[in-house]
């Protein structure tokens, strides 16, 4: 059985992770010094057969596959044991052949477009997407969402009037334009760009593109709602005092890799692509299928997005990413963080639980060695 087959076998078994027998083939195909557990060079032939582009192999590279190796290794013993490389048939190896993918189509509404705020070429943008959601099946969900204000809303240049200002707010009332940045007072200081008055609930600056095609079982997300506090990610407002039902809904259906599109590029795309990072959802972000305000603050944004762990694709590479025949090293790198902070997390769990009963260390190896290795 050629490389490219084993994986590509396994990819089309959705119970494989269960399957112990599998499993131990697995391991025993690489590990080939014989001794039941995997060093380095094994781990990196393992990558070279895993990673692909496109059917292509992939040009790993050692530090590429060592990065992995060192979250997957979670003794640090630099090997991969029996015990790890259960964790990583079970665990990671799903989320790089079987990964469950969402889209994302973040503000594609009519003031972006040409309305209030309208942000340079967004018309192009709906073709592409409209292009990736051609192909029906490719993802698990599809979600709008929809800058969502009520007409006092805090963002808003022309309610500046509406709220104390403060003292330390380097603009004041008077002076504002639109697209500074005051600080309100309130519970806590709150910075504030000042926008034109832009998709006001139930205008028509605030509905999607009429051309924009809409997918069956979608989910619609409306943030910024409240008049008070700002929100450019679809998932937290920006004191991050409330969320909205996004993640919930991306968790519901077990999602492990979102794909990010949409308007503003620099603003609500980067947040939002930022903050499913932070949740453990693999973001990718399909820059032709996004247009942001200026190019510098997109530069800014792309460094921050990558800064976060997001992968930045074009349309065109998004099916094979998302049906895993583009299997890339920074994708199982994301997954091998996750898994990493997972078991961190259980070994906390079960060292507090151990604590809790008072009674003698838990001797199953899950007990925290010393608070170093809680550092994330
Ligand atoms: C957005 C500015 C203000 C966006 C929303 O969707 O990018 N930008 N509100
Ligand atoms: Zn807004």
């Amino acid at each position: 059985m050629s490389a490219e087959n084993f994986f590509d076998n396994l990819k089309n078994d959705l119970s494989f992770s269960g399957n112990r027998e599998k499993e131990a083939t697995c391991l025993k195909r690489y590990n080939k010094r014989g001794d039941g557990r995997l060093d380095q060079d094994e781990f990196h032939e393992m990558c070279l057969d895993l990673f692909v582009d496109d059917g292509k192999s992939f040009p790993l590279t050692e530090t590429e596959s060592r990065r992995i190796f060192e979250q997957l290794d979670d003794n640090q013993d630099n090997y991969i044991d029996r015990d790890e490389f259960h964790i990583l048939w079970r665990y990671w190896l799903p989320m790089i052949l079987q990964p469950k993918a969402a889209l994302i189509a973040v503000d594609v509404q009519n003031d972006f477009i040409d309305g209030s705020l309208a942000v340079a070429q967004a018309e192009e943008i709906v073709p592409v997407i409209n292009r990736i959601l051609d192909d029906e099946g490719m993802f698990e969900q599809v979600i709008y969402t929809y800058d969502w204000h009520p007409e006092n809303h805090v963002s808003f240049h022309n309610n500046v009037c509406l709220r104390n200002i403060h003292h330390t707010s380097k603009v004041q009332q008077k002076d504002a334009c639109v697209f500074d940045t005051v600080v309100f007072d309130g519970h806590v200081p709150m910075e504030q760009t000042l926008w034109p008055a832009h998709c006001v609930q139930h205008s028509h600056g605030a509905k999607l593109h009429a051309d924009l095609k809409i997918t069956k079982d979608h989910v619609d997300i409306y943030k910024g709602v409240c008049d008070h506090v700002d929100s450019y990610s679809a998932f937290f407002d920006n004191q991050r005092l409330s969320q909205t039902e996004l993640a919930v809904a991306l968790c519901d259906r077990r999602i492990t890799d979102v794909y990010v599109c949409g308007l503003a590029y620099d603003v609500c795309v980067r947040h939002t692509a930022i903050d499913a990072a932070s949740l453990g959802f693999r973001p990718f972000v399909i820059e032709d299928a996004c247009r942001g305000l200026t190019t510098e603050s997109c530069d800014k944004a792309r460094r921050e997005m990558e800064e976060a762990g997001c992968i930045m694709v074009s349309s065109t590479q998004v099916k094979s990413m998302a049906e895993a025949n583009t299997r890339v090293p920074k994708m199982a790198l994301q997954a091998a963080e996750n898994v990493a902070l997972a078991r961190r997390k259980a070994k906390v769990k079960l060292a507090s639980m151990n604590s809790d009963h008072g009674d003698k260390p838990l001797t199953n190896g899950f007990v925290v060695e010393n608070s170093s290795s809680l550092d994330m």
